[in-house]
């Protein structure tokens, strides 16, 4: 694999079923794009059903947050528990997932849960998105250097073509050795890349990379779905992070029940500036 390139260039894939160079890339870049994490036709699926997805919360003007697709559709399942994600999610929170010698055993399947899965849309002629760093770098204090280690790992997967003019994810590659924010604007920034990527490709990155979507200059939507993952002491870290709805826990199976549990306690009452289609508001 190529060093990545910077300026406003693309940045080089890995392929999604060889976790050895994936887990390489990461450790080196600081993020990795993940290529035929889905097939093609899979991920032009999900995006028809992300579009298709009621919930929704407004971001820039243009970008709407499709909010907790797994209580719509559980085929988005099959991103959240893609097991090269996974298996980085884990080697990323590693040291942070594990409790203390000394500490209670707290079990192994609890030590990375998910938290949100929301579909990300760029819609024709939305505008940049600010750059930022995941939960909860920008809650902690600016005047002090932010952790150097990540605490949610972030799965931006790629639905539709990801290129600079349908409104690519950016990022700046070396800004998780930065320990500070981005600043505070939606515009380039000189050291960016983008995240260029077909249909199925899957950006994984720490919440230590600043990142913001791109501006969709093209005549079709940019559909993602970010997958966040977290260690088990991390709770819920904003409101607007929905929890998975009882009835639709029930029918999952073990494994994705053990990532979401922990979301059975959260509070249904705050519903935020959610909007939901069906109820015609907005
Ligand atoms: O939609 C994008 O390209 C960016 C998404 C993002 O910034 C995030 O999930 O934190």
């Amino acid at each position: 694999m190529d060093q990545p390139v910077s300026g406003y260039e693309s940045l080089p894939g890995c392929p999604a079923d060889d976790l050895s160079a994936a887990s390489e890339a990461l450790s080196r870049q600081g993020f990795v794009i993940l290529t035929d994490a889905v097939p093609a036709d899979v991920a032009a699926d999900l995006a028809e059903r992300v579009l298709a997805a009621p919930q929704r919360a407004p971001g820039v003007a243009g970008y709407e947050f499709v909010v907790a697709l797994l209580n719509t559709d559980q085929r988005f399942l099959q991103l959240a528990m893609h097991p090269t994600v996974l298996a980085l999610a884990r080697q990323v929170l590693a040291g942070r997932a594990e409790p203390a010698l000394n500490a209670f055993a707290w079990p192994v399947e609890d030590q990375v849960r998910l938290g949100t899965v929301d579909g990300l849309v760029a819609h024709p002629g939305s505008a940049p998105g600010a750059w930022h760093m995941d939960s909860p770098m920008g809650q902690l204090s600016p005047e002090r250097p932010l952790p150097d280690f990540p605490i949610i790992v972030n799965a931006i997967w790629m639905l539709t073509p990801f290129r600079e003019e349908t409104g690519a994810t950016r990022l700046v590659p070396g800004s998780q050795t930065r320990r500070t924010l981005p600043p505070p604007v939606c515009d380039a920034l000189p050291d960016q890349c983008i995240c260029s990527g077909q249909p199925g490709s899957v950006l994984v990155l720490p919440n230590t990379v600043w990142h913001a979507a791109g501006a969709n200059r093209s005549s079709l939507p940019r559909v993602a779905v970010a997958c966040n993952y977290q260690p088990w002491w991390v709770g819920r870290l904003t409101m607007d992070m929905y929890p998975i709805e009882r009835e639709v826990w029930d029918r999952l199976p073990a494994d994705a029940q053990a990532l979401t549990r922990h979301q059975l306690s959260w509070d249904t009452n705050f519903r935020g500036i959610l909007a939901d289609e069906d109820a015609g508001e907005k």
